[in-house]
């Protein structure tokens, strides 16, 4: 029905989406698909009121060069009088009538995509903190709880429920292929959900502003087969990989007597601090830093010797250790797949 007038979405799906780019355009859920539903309808509505403006004004352009640079008239006409009044009276009430419209679709897309209509979803809980993700998958048996950072794996063709919460200030929660934006208020918890249909990568950022190193605050949803999603968990459930080689073990010393462990967790180890991220499966993340950095040995040893200079004010102090410490340390880090 309504869908024929948005045929000319494939404006936008013409346009070449780079994976991984944020595109309210681009849906992925069905959360997404009602407010792009939404924005078409009013983009539509506001491309004909302009069209229709432009018409008007062309007329009255065209009548203005007919009466040419004569004197303006001064004559009583009240016919003219009275339609001008109705044609004034008229788009007025079309107005009225489209804002209302619009505000009633409003209402109703925002009930379409809060609507909890799920069986059997996964829950997540994702909690903020200036300036990186804490994300965890909550079980009854605390040794069944997953916690990793800034990427959210998810199965697709499943309800995710996400529960969140803030440790400091107020954040913002939006990966725009997926849904609207959910605030992350602290000591405040709320819950919305989503489901995503086509596995892909979607990169999402903290949509309110929250401090010095907001804007290196993304995330992204990793959505994948239930299979792959299922493999997934299985390795993060485990504790960290013992290190395999002398300077791996080295490095694992070199991370239990420097300050790491006063902020970090390795699930095996004596390092049980969350101030930071859950490192225990460090080696499985694509990004490091909420985003800011793709997870190598080189900016691995960067971030660690000096995150000030990367991510100014993160709250993770400089490490400036002995080149072999910090080698030891990286071939550590870079085991725990
Ligand atoms: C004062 C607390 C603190 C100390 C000490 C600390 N870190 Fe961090 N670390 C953090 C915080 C907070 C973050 C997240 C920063 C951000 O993304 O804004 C972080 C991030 C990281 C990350 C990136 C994790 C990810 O998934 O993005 C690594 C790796 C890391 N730290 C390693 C270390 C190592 C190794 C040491 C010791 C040499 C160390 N940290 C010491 C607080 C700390
Ligand atoms: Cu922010």
């Amino acid at each position: 029905m309504l869908s024929s007038i948005f045929a000319w979405r494939w404006l936008a799906q013409a346009m070449p989406l780079e994976p991984g780019h944020h595109s309210v355009l681009h849906p992925a859920a069905p959360q997404a698909g009602h407010i792009e539903w939404l924005y078409w309808l009013i983009f539509w509505i506001l491309f004909s009121v302009f069209v229709l403006m432009i018409a008007a004004f062309g007329r009255a352009g065209a009548k203005a060069r007919v009466r040419g640079d004569r004197a303006f008239p001064i004559i009583e006409d009240e016919e003219g009088d009275r339609r001008a009044s109705w044609a004034v009276g008229t788009a007025l009430g079309v107005t009225v009538v489209t804002l209302f419209v619009v505000l009633v679709l409003s209402v109703v897309t925002g009930k379409r995509v809060e609507g909890l209509t799920s069986k059997n979803p996964v829950t997540i809980q994702i909690t903020a903190r200036q300036w990186w993700w804490e994300v965890t998958y909550p079980n009854s048996q605390a040794d069944q709880t997953i916690t990793t950072a800034n990427e959210i794996h998810i199965p697709t063709g499943t309800p995710v429920v996400v529960l969140t919460n803030s440790k400091d200030v107020i954040h913002s929660f939006w990966a725009p292929n997926i849904t609207g934006k959910r605030d992350l208020l602290p000591g405040y918890s709320s819950a919305f959900w989503f489901e995503v249909d086509k596995p892909g990568i979607y990169h999402g950022q903290c949509a309110e502003f929250c401090g010095l190193q907001h804007a290196h605050m993304g995330f992204s949803i990793i959505a994948e087969s239930n299979d792959n999603f299922q493999a997934w968990q299985q390795q993060q459930l485990k504790p960290a990989a013992d290190p395999q080689t002398a300077e791996a073990i080295r490095g694992r010393q070199v991370f239990l007597q420097n300050a790491c462990l006063m902020c970090h967790t390795i699930r095996g180890t004596d390092a049980g601090s969350h101030l930071g991220p859950d490192l225990t499966h460090i080696a499985s993340r694509n990004m490091i830093a909420a985003e800011t950095l793709p997870n190598t040995s080189g900016t691995l040893a960067g971030w660690i010797v000096d995150p000030q200079r990367i991510k100014p004010g993160a709250r993770m102090s400089p490490n400036p250790l002995a080149p072999d410490d910090l080698q030891a340390l990286v071939t550590y880090l870079r085991g725990l797949q």
